[in-house]
């Protein structure tokens, strides 16, 4: 039986797939969008996430400048914060959850309302353009990386709002790095290993807190090993990263959602759901993950491993694809103006102010010839 329903079941995604692509436009959300929006679901779990059907006052257009004259805001690795540095940092962190939580459901910056937009792109909620049936996810294909990118961005910008401060910077949890490495004399930046959940989230004091996640996530120190240790974590990973498919399927206008995962690009399933799943709680699926506050700096490092991954050659690139580059959101920002964004105005970090502080990445360079993570 199963043999011939899987090649039945294989050859109809495919068909599926080549017959749509031929009405290929990108994603574009518009006002129709969030008018239509109705309950979705996710893996068979239903959801009800829409935001209010009617968008009040303009939506503008969102384009980033680079401003050479201002410095690039850092997003540091979380493990390496110490002393003053970190006091400040853990202040600021706990003060802006506190006010985001206490928002009211009315407010689209809220923590909770956060979770909803993420949730209604996430879970089938929106209708393409003109569409009754056919949905929008920003899941398992190519708008996984961008559309998180900008998710996380606004975020931080309403955390920046709430705090009073626009220099305050997401740290990222760098959980990739399970090496601590000596670093070559005058190198800058974070040599210590992160593979551990970060101690300001594991924390049942503050608001950056969340009960609800695997017991695995509490032990202090506990490495992430992505189901293996040392050296074999970095089998498993690394051909995941340098994979030549960042999103491997074109989720674009007239297209149904992927295929199970053959739409996912390697960043996504590994290590991005392998650690939701390992977290547990909330974070296993798209409909509560960001109810849990580690789902932030967890994306921001998704986001670093997407550069990483492009600098690692292989002739890995961002696709050139107009159907990519124009996919088009809407987001709620600092102040609950909605605005447009577009997926080529999120590509260059530069232009979006800010870059991550350089961390040991020797087991990605690496990998292929050496049998021991280096250090830079
Ligand atoms: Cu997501």
């Amino acid at each position: 039986m199963m043999s011939t329903v899987v090649p039945v079941l294989f050859i109809q995604c495919l068909l599926s797939i080549l017959l749509t692509t031929t009405l290929a436009a990108p994603i574009t959300i518009t006002r129709e969008t969030f008018r239509a929006c109705r309950p979705g679901s996710w893996a068979g779990i239903p959801s009800d996430c829409c935001p209010p059907k009617v968008i009040d006052g303009p939506i503008v257009d969102f384009r980033p400048k680079y401003d050479a004259s201002k410095p690039l805001r850092v997003r540091k690795a979380l493990q390496c914060l110490s002393g003053h540095e970190l006091q400040t940092y853990l202040r600021k962190l706990e003060k802006g959850y506190v006010l985001m939580r206490a928002l009211p459901d009315s407010d689209p910056r809220s923590f909770k309302r956060q979770n909803a937009i993420h949730c209604a792109y996430g879970t089938g909620s929106f209708l393409q353009d003109g569409s009754t049936n056919l949905t929008i996810d920003v899941h398992l294909n190519w708008l996984f990386l961008p559309w998180h990118r900008m998710f996380v961005y606004f975020h931080e910008r309403i955390l920046q709002k709430l705090l009073g401060d626009p220099e305050f910077s997401l740290h990222f949890w760098n959980f990739d790095n399970s090496v601590t490495a000596t670093p070559r004399h005058g190198s800058r930046g974070c040599y210590k290993a992160g593979h551990f959940v970060p101690p300001m989230y594991n924390d049942p004091s503050k608001a950056t807190f969340e009960a609800n996640r695997s017991f695995m996530t509490f032990e202090p120190n506990r490495p992430w090993t992505c189901r293996s240790t040392s050296r074999k974590e970095f089998h498993f990973q690394r051909p995941s990263l340098r994979s030549p498919t960042v999103p491997s399927r074109n989720k674009r206008a007239g297209t149904e959602k992927s295929c199970t995962a053959v739409g996912a690009g390697t960043i996504e399933l590994v290590p991005h759901n392998t650690l939701h799943a390992w977290i547990g709680g909330w974070m296993l699926q798209p409909i509560t993950a960001p109810i849990d506050p580690l789902f932030y700096p967890f994306h921001a490092n998704m986001e670093r491993l997407w550069s990483v991954w492009r600098k690692l050659g292989y002739g890995n690139d961002d696709p050139t694809d107009p159907d990519w580059l124009n996919a088009t959101f809407l987001f709620w920002d600092e102040n609950s103006v909605m605005r447009r964004v577009r997926v080529r105005d999120f590509l260059d970090l530069n232009a979006l102010g800010y870059r991550y502080e350089k961390v040991n990445d020797a087991s990605w360079i690496f990998f292929d010839n050496s049998t021991s993570p280096r250090a830079p």
